[in-house]
């Protein structure tokens, strides 16, 4: 880095560990360093250095009571970004690793993703680092109710946005949006991911997992192959996993591994969907559990090594960094050709090296898994407007937004003249209209 090297410094330097913050940002100013040098003017009006810093960090205390009567206390947070280009948006997450630099790196890259999708949305991300997992409904509902209680009062449909992502679904979202409307006495949009009977969007469950296969498709149709018989490993197991498993075989591939965070399972003979929906959007069991509906199949602890299994095209659907330099040798010399990421970050630098010095189609997260914000964009669409639209017409709008972000990051990298390189057209073409939009606004925020 030249021009934005400082920036960087200054970065790691403000925000001291918040590694996955500072891996996010570095991978960003390194690809927009032609921009800088392009444009004088952003340099000067201080958009790389306002770019990084967060409009807004609120973190708060969120106390909840559970089923033995004993009090649990949580961490609770929102960071706003940026809303140069339209209201906060981004999901909310529920895991026990959350803490402030994860959800600073959420909500960095959603600025540049929201913006990919060519909708008014500005960057966001929250969450808490409470457990779902092992809590009875009742103490979900409890803890969603008092997370709301405090964050009401910094969200609204035409400021913050929230909605799901890890540990976060359509239960958790139906908690929070019924004390929200308690204690506004409003029915608006504020969240998405909603139910259908109360202002949901159609096709919002499918559209993380769909829409990385859309993006995906197009990637891999530019270099004259398809997903037609190829064998694909996925990671993870929740709501973006399963959609896309479910979106492979519609486009004729097969699905040979699925994990969760304590491993792995493999079925030659493509995984069966309908057992994986039964145990984890029914039952919200463990993965291990599919060899019990299915003999042949094979479980190994440890979530790693489902990057071993032979594959066509890889979609990591998990976490962020659940991929390493060493993963992505192993999948290079196994024959993997596609790499697309559902996950957030879930690439390591080390690996994203490893994919583009080996040419393989890589579809950096912030394109691929722009799919579910977009829908979600949709979704607040439809809720201002009064309206639904059908399932038909929210997956055309979806497919046609994913083929215009590979469109627009692939003429991004060839116009700064690295043409197969998406991590770079994607940061750029994200980057553009928030910076056009920073810049016309004038030193605000
Ligand atoms: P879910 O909670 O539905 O599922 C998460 C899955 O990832 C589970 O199988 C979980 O396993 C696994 N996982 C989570 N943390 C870890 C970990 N530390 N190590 C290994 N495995 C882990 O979440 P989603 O499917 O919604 O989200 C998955 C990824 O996709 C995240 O990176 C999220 O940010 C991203 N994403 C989600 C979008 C959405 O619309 N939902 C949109 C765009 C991106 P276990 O049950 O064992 O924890
Ligand atoms: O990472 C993401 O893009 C999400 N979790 C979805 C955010 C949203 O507002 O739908």
């Amino acid at each position: 880095m030249k021009n934005l090297a400082g920036v960087y410094e200054s970065v790691v330097k403000r925000n001291p560990g918040e590694v996955e913050f500072h891996q996010a940002v570095k991978e960003v100013l390194e690809s927009l360093e032609p921009v800088a040098e392009k444009h004088p003017e952003y340099v000067k009006a201080g958009i790389f250095d306002r770019i990084v810093e967060p409009e807004r960090q609120i973190m708060f205390r969120v106390p909840w009571v559970d089923d033995n009567g004993k009090v649990q206390v949580n961490r609770g947070f929102r960071v706003q970004f940026n809303s140069a280009i339209g209201p906060y948006k981004g999901g909310i997450r529920f895991h026990p690793s959350v803490n402030l630099g994860i959800i600073k790196f959420l909500g960095f890259e959603q600025i540049f993703k929201n913006s990919l999708t060519t909708l008014p949305m500005g960057g966001g991300k929250g969450g808490s680092d409470f457990d779902p997992k092992g809590k009875s409904d009742m103490e979900i509902m409890r803890f969603c109710q008092s997370f709301m209680f405090e964050l009401a009062r910094h969200i609204g449909p035409d400021t913050d946005v929230p909605a799901g992502d890890i540990g976060v679904g359509g239960r958790e979202i139906g908690y929070m949006y019924g004390m929200y409307k308690k204690l506004r006495n409003e029915f608006t949009g504020v969240l998405t991911g909603k139910g259908i009977p109360y202002g949901g969007s159609l096709a919002r469950t499918e559209a993380t997992g769909y829409g990385l296969c859309y993006f995906m498709d197009e990637a891999i149709k530019a270099k004259g192959k398809s997903f037609e018989g190829k064998t694909v490993v996925i990671s993870g197991s929740g709501n973006v996993a399963i959609y896309a498993t479910q979106k492979v075989y519609q486009l004729g591939g097969k699905v040979v591994a699925l994990s969760d965070s304590n491993g792995y399972i493999y079925d030659r003979d493509g995984i069966k969907l309908e057992t994986v929906q039964l145990i984890k959007e029914v039952q919200r069991g463990r993965i291990s559990e599919y060899t019990k509906h299915h003999p042949n199949a094979i479980y190994k602890e440890g979530c790693r090594g489902i990057w071993t299994i032979p594959c066509d095209i890889a979609l990591p659907c998990a976490t962020q960094n659940e991929l390493d330099g060493n993963d992505a040798a192993i999948l290079v010399k196994n024959g993997c050709f596609a790499v697309g990421e559902g996950a957030n970050m879930p690439s390591t630098p080390e690996a994203v090296e490893v994919f583009l010095k080996n040419k393989i189609i890589y579809g950096p997260a912030k394109a691929a898994n722009a799919g579910g914000v977009a829908t979600s964009g949709l979704e607040m669409s439809q809720n201002s407007m009064r309206l639904s639209w059908t399932f038909e017409e929210v997956d055309a709008k979806l497919k046609s937004i994913m083929q215009s972000i590979y469109k627009n990051a692939s003429d991004a990298a060839k116009e700064y003249g690295d043409p197969d390189n998406l991590v770079m057209g994607a940061n750029i073409a994200g980057f553009k209209k928030v910076a056009a939009a920073m810049y016309a606004q004038g030193i605000t925020y």
